[in-house]
């Protein structure tokens, strides 16, 4: 069977806290906790780094969605009844693992979408960050509640959230600790689109029709040009989407992209 229309479903590591369904180039993530509305724990952490193993050496990745199991939440924090216990030595060595994960989750050549299924706290919001777009059930909920506990969020959150919606919004949230539901979400930026939670695999599978049609490498170019911009002054940013523009015409993709519009057929990547 060719690669490119199989699909594969296997459980992660660590007791299945993480599935994987691979469909056309195209994995899906599952965390995989809902009795602890999919609380990530060292186990579910250790399992995305497992994946994200897979994920980096797959030729034929086109795109990673991410969701949790269940109905009622994406991923409802960190988990809570193991951070209790932890010294600050521990918390550090968590949240920097914790932290490494995520920047290689974001760091893979395609897009990373998460599917926000529900409630969407803490380390679950700091996830959903870390890809490179989300779109939410009209029951999700975000929120950055650790003031309320006490911490700080350590995954990420206060860097990534202020560059997603803006540090007034950023601040607003992570100080007050206040939950938003999808439609404030969407209006603040935090997410893409809002649907009803069954259209969500539908959402999926018309983006993985869709990230399967374009051309790979110029998708994992175009993600590096932004990502990597985004951390440059200007002047800088555009000399690297300069250079990386010029080298989509030293690979195949641009000579078949190309000559299948002027001949009039679909190309093939
Ligand atoms: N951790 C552990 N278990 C959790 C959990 C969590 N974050 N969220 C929910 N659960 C568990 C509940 O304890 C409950 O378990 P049982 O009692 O049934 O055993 C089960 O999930 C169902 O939850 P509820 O019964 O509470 O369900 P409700 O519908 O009543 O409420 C809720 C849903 C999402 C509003 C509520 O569960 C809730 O407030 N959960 C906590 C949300 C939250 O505060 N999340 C942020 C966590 S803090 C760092 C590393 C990481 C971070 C910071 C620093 N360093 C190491 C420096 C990040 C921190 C966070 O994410």
């Amino acid at each position: 069977m060719n690669a490119k229309t199989e699909t594969t479903d296997h459980k992660g590591a660590a007791d299945s806290v993480v599935e994987w369904h691979r469909h056309e180039g195209v994995v899906r993530l599952t965390v995989n906790r809902p009795k602890a509305l999919n609380a990530l724990n060292e186990e579910v952490i250790e399992a995305l780094s497992a994946a994200l193993d897979a994920l980096e050496s797959d030729a034929e990745l086109r795109g990673v969605l991410i969701t949790g199991a269940g109905e009622k939440a994406f991923v409802a924090g960190a988990d809570i009844t193991r951070m209790r216990e932890q010294t600050a030595p521990q918390a550090h060595a968590f949240a920097s693992r914790a932290q490494a994960v995520l920047k290689r989750l974001e760091r893979l050549p395609v897009p990373v979408v998460a599917l926000v299924n529900g409630f969407c706290l803490g380390g679950g919001c700091e996830l959903a960050l870390a890809c490179d777009w989300a779109v939410a059930s009209d029951n999700a909920v975000f929120g950055q509640p650790e003031v309320q506990l006490g911490i700080i969020p350590g995954f990420g959150g206060t860097q990534r959230l202020p560059r997603r919606v803006g540090p007034a919004m950023a601040l607003d949230l992570i100080t007050t600790g206040r939950k938003v539901d999808a439609d404030e979400a969407l209006r603040m930026g935090l997410v893409n689109q809002v649907m009803p939670q069954a259209a969500l695999d539908t959402y999926a599978e018309t983006l993985a029709g869709n990230l399967s049609a374009n051309a790979p490498r110029a998708v994992g170019t175009a993600k590096r040009a932004v990502h990597d911009g985004m951390e440059q002054p200007l002047d800088s940013a555009l000399a690297l989407e300069t250079s990386l523009f010029a080298l989509c015409f030293a690979g195949d993709e641009q000579a078949e992209g190309m000559a299948a519009f002027v001949e009039k057929r679909p190309a093939r990547f």
